[in-house]
């Protein structure tokens, strides 16, 4: 540990305190991107996980699709097109195209943050929704009075994405309740739902998060807590932020399986989801996943991302989690470049309809402002 990695206003004496306190020691090389990454490298290596072509074809295009989505975003975003903060998710895909690609589409639920809309991709919601929803428009998938951290959908099962930091939890939570629910008092044996709750580093360190721990694994409910420590909360380091570091041990406490995952290696995450939904379907209870990721980009596109260290950031680019998967598929034989390529133009093309969807659709109506605020629809 770094004087760096406890912050410059820390005194010299509790720095060197800490820095006698076992914590792991580290190379220079590692000291110029932090601890963050110091863990990255230190996870145990396990055996590669393996995927079959078609499945490694369908997470690419996911993960692609994710990336250049939100590129399109940050382009419309400053074209004066989308209002509102709007928070990319660029480097985290392998987190949603690993957990969610691995559960059962229109059959176990999510639940997602402000930093939503690569989940909402994966979950199945079209682009054409998404897009128009950013864009406010009355054909998006929150009929347009939600925008970028509001999307929805019952029809995918997307539970929501919720500008309040640790909002969605206690919701995946009751998600997860009602699957047990179903089964234990209700006697629905075909009731075997998964629920994965998406939230970061930061929002560790709230209330909700404890308590919504305890009661799922209290009542051994069918949920993974995935919590995305991409190493920020806005401009808080997470190493300054929380009192110990490694959140998936905090499972322990709770007497709960928890793991922690390279999250820029989308089969890894795959594994670790897997496991995590089996143990859960079977009865289980519940897994704190903490994948190990990074944003490429600012905390939203209004941030001009000063802060952050440029050897910090080419540290995580260079591990870039769809170059990964098409390096790992063309070396396994699994798909030619060319067919990787194939995918990136039909992808575009898709963004390119979205937008094109989207900038042709409806406004809300004014008089209708109030509308989907009851039942009545
Ligand atoms: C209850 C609440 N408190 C404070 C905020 C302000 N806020 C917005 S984003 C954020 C940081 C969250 O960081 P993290 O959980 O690591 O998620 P990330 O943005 O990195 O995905 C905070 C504190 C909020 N949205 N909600
Ligand atoms: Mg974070």
């Amino acid at each position: 540990m770094t004087q760096a990695d406890l912050g410059q206003g820390l005194g010299q004496g509790l720095g060197q305190a800490l820095s006698n306190s076992g914590a792991p020691s580290c190379s220079a090389d590692q000291n110029a991107v932090g601890l963050h990454a110091e863990r990255l490298l230190n996870l145990y290596p396990s055996t590669p996980a393996s995927v079959s072509r078609d499945e490694g074809l369908m997470l690419y295009r996911d993960m692609v699709l994710g990336r250049r989505f939100e590129d399109k975003c940050a382009e419309m975003y400053y074209r004066g097109k989308m209002f509102g903060f709007v928070h990319l998710y660029n480097g985290q895909e392998a987190v949603s195209t690993g957990v969610i690609k691995a559960m059962k589409m229109q059959h176990d639920w999510f639940c997602s943050t402000y930093r939503d809309h690569v989940h909402a991709l994966s979950c199945g919601v079209p682009a054409r929704e998404v897009m128009s929803e950013l864009f406010g428009k009355e054909t998006g998938c929150s009929k347009g009075r939600g925008g970028s951290m509001h999307l929805f959908s019952k029809e995918h099962h997307l539970l929501g994405g919720y500008a309040f930091i640790g909002e969605g939890i206690p919701v995946a939570l009751g998600a997860a309740f009602t699957s047990r629910y179903k089964r234990d008092a209700l006697g629905d044996a075909s009731s075997d739902a998964v629920t994965a709750a998406f939230f970061g580093d930061g929002t560790c360190n709230i209330g909700q998060f404890y308590e919504c721990l305890n009661m799922a694994s209290l009542w051994k409910l069918p949920i993974l807590f995935v919590v995305e420590n991409n190493k920020w909360a806005i401009g808080m380091d997470h190493n300054r932020a929380t009192s110990d570091p490694e959140i998936w041990r905090k499972a322990a406490a709770f007497g709960m399986a928890g793991e922690e995952v390279d999250g820029m290696d989308v089969l890894a995450v795959r594994a670790a989801a897997q496991r995590a939904i089996e143990r859960a379907r079977a009865g289980e209870g519940p897994t704190l996943l903490e994948c190990l990721t990074y944003r490429f980009r600012g905390h939203s596109l209004a941030d001009p991302d000063e802060l952050r260290a440029e050897a910090e950031k080419e540290f995580w680019a260079q591990r870039d989690p769809i170059k990964r998967l098409a390096a790992h598929l063309i070396e396994q034989g699994l798909a030619s470049a060319d067919e990787l390529k194939d995918i990136d133009k039909q992808v575009d093309a898709e963004v390119a309809d979205c937008v094109e969807f989207a900038l042709a659709a409806p406004e809300p109506k004014p008089e209708e402002l109030t509308r989907y605020i009851w039942a009545e629809d």
